[in-house]
């Protein structure tokens, strides 16, 4: 029973410090799920969609505590945002622990259109719904 507490008390730790990280995903069912925004000088911005990929994916997935990724979308599949975009062709290795050290042109230098931003989809949209649940049994 004790296992079984700590296991809910996590994942919903997971969601309540969610302001921590410095990367989010935003229109999509879930916060594993949807356009993929970087927080950088106080502003959170959008990635384009050149060289993004499952890779790049990956990291914000892992970074998130939302598992494998699924799809690596562009093209604003979740919408194009506000906001400056970020970062343009990310090269992540898969190693980093977050987007932001991920290797790119450099932040802001893109010509990116908006209407060609990233998105990502996460195989942790289960654990959103679980967590949804033990809300609502604790
Ligand atoms: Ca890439």
């Amino acid at each position: 029973y004790a296992n079984k507490l700590l296991f809910w008390m996590r994942l919903i730790a997971i969601n309540r410090f969610d302001n921590s990280v410095n990367v989010r995903l935003v229109g999509g069912h879930s916060r594993c799920a949807g356009r993929v925004e970087v927080l950088h000088r106080g502003q959170w911005g959008t990635v384009c969609d050149d060289w993004w990929d499952l890779v790049d994916a990956a990291v914000v997935c892992r970074e998130l505590d939302c598992g494998e990724p699924v799809d690596a979308l562009g093209d604003a599949h979740f919408g194009s945002g506000t906001g400056p975009i970020w970062m343009s062709y990310v090269m992540c290795t898969g190693s980093e622990s977050t987007l932001k050290n991920c290797g790119s042109s450099g932040w802001g230098k893109t010509h990116c259109l908006h209407s060609k931003v990233s998105g990502v989809i996460c195989s942790g949209e289960l654990f959103q719904i679980t967590t949804s649940l033990s809300n609502i049994f604790l």
